[in-house]
């Protein structure tokens, strides 16, 4: 039998499409964590702001919790419903609105996969340079709720650099048009930025004006072998001097071996300890300063093997082997930390991760990897067959408070670019004082003053006891 609440929705939009079948509320309600049993009352998939905005002032006014919803390949339970929330997914929003060749910007509804985003930016000979490899799947607008970064904010920044306004609906069915794609704009508080990696907390991003940049240059792509994460700090310092560097991500052994076991072609006849796939400006494979920046790290015994891709289909298949990474991991039920510092304070950071991660985690195989350049560590420790899911993630967040003391210590954060959500609320703390949380905490109040949009998400109200 349907739930009265969705007749009173139904009147209050009517004809707004609700999935409410056992597959889809499975399908909707759940993101790549895996972890929560999705339980969504019903899926709302609005076609227009409008409709989007008639059931925020619904939820509103009948208190029922809203969890707004792009592609859901978070990795932080950020769009897990699973306590009888409403979905709210945007998927059917999906439009190009616009593209002004003067302000180079491209405007376009939430739904967007990121994929579709960049295709439309190289269709007038310009690119959205934010990537990683969840792009055919994720949209614009859990990027913005996310502030996600990727395989090139090293030359390129967040998200975040590249939003120009945006179009948020708040909790009481506001819409707010947000910068209106000015570059400059000194008038009070910039609210864009606010809703940019607020998780769903603050407003539902109905649209965004994304800026577009000038096509990347001809990259060289080299993959390193590597002895140590000493020397991987040694080799990003002289690349980043001596070439125009576009990405420089690593990863570790224990991660390649899951990579080439999911299907990915060994790159070297043994293993190393290390790996490092780089971006360079180049003019072709045979760059001059390319080869002389690698020949000098072998001569300095900091490269035990390598190779600069000589062709597309060659460059593409060693960035496989970093892209594969959470896809040839996700069998195993990697408990996943998304840490960062400073890139100068990455040496000692990571000196001291070892020896904790070492010694908490002897017995369980732990995959490193992550964005080196951005001082961002992707930490997945994988769950032993033998042990049940649920102890495996008690173990594994226990070890988590003393990394995420460790972190605190260094002066970085507990999640780099996967957000906050369900998965590091308990730690929270350790990257935030308790003044920038209390005032977190009002501003969310202020805008959401039911409580209604993604509750239980990025922090829990003061008065009910932390889940
Ligand atoms: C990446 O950098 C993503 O590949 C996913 O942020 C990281 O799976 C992960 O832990
Ligand atoms: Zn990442």
């Amino acid at each position: 039998m349907s739930d009265p609440r969705l007749d009173t929705l139904r009147e209050s939009a009517p004809g707004l499409r609700l999935a409410t079948t056992p597959a889809e509320l499975e399908y909707y309600g759940r993101d790549w964590t895996r972890r929560w049993a999705p339980a969504p009352l019903a899926v709302a998939l609005p076609g227009s702001i409008e409709e989007v905005q008639a059931v925020l002032r619904w939820a509103s006014a009948e208190g029922v919790p809203v969890v707004p919803s792009g592609g859901r390949t978070g990795l932080s339970g950020g769009a897990v419903a699973a306590n009888g929330e409403l979905v709210l997914s945007l998927e059917r929003m999906r439009r190009v609105l616009g593209f002004d060749p003067v302000d180079r910007t491209l405007t376009v509804e939430a739904g967007i996969p990121l994929e579709a985003v960049q295709a439309e930016a190289r269709e007038h000979g310009l690119q959205y340079p934010v990537d990683f490899a969840a792009r055919g799947s994720c949209t614009i607008g859990g990027n913005i709720a996310t502030n996600a970064g990727g395989i090139r904010v090293l030359r390129y920044g967040n998200t975040r650099e590249w939003v120009a306004g945006l179009k948020l609906v708040t909790a009481a069915g506001e819409l707010l048009d947000l910068n209106r794609g000015l570059v400059k704009n000194s008038s009070g508080y910039d609210l864009r930025h606010l809703a940019i990696a607020s998780e769903g907390t603050l407003g539902v991003v109905v649209e965004a004006t994304l800026k577009l940049a000038p096509p990347s240059p001809p990259v060289a792509t080299l993959l390193l072998a590597l002895p140590s994460f000493e020397v991987l700090m040694q080799v990003f310092q002289l690349l980043r001097e001596r070439l125009a560097l576009e990405a420089f991500e690593f990863f570790t052994d224990v991660a390649l071996r899951h990579v080439l076991a999911h299907g990915a072609q060994a790159p070297f006849e043994r293993g190393y300890p290390y790996y490092v796939v780089a971006d360079a400006a180049a003019a072709g494979p045979d760059d001059d300063r390319v080869l002389e920046a690698f020949t000098h790290c072998a001569e300095q015994g900091w490269v035990e093997d390598g190779v600069v891709a000589q062709s597309q289909a060659q460059a593409a298949q060693l960035w496989r082997l970093r892209e594969g990474i959470t896809e040839a991991l996700a069998p195993h039920l990697p408990y996943k930390n998304d840490v960062a510092v400073r890139v100068s304070a990455m040496p000692a950071f990571l000196a001291d991760a070892q020896v904790l991660l070492g010694a908490e985690y002897p017995e369980f195989e732990v995959a490193w990897f992550g964005h080196i350049g951005d001082g961002n560590l992707h930490i997945n420790v994988l769950k032993p067959q033998a042990l049940a899911p649920d102890a495996f993630v008690e173990r594994c967040g226990a070890v988590t408070a003393h990394l995420a003391e460790l972190v605190q210590r260094h002066g970085g954060t507990i999640s780099a670019e996967h957000g906050i959500g369900l998965v590091k609320k308990p730690y929270l703390g350790c990257t935030r004082g308790p003044a920038e949380v209390a005032v977190m905490r009002a501003v969310r109040a202020a805008l959401d003053p039911a409580g209604i949009l993604n509750p239980g998400k990025l922090f829990d109200p003061p008065t009910s006891p932390s889940r």
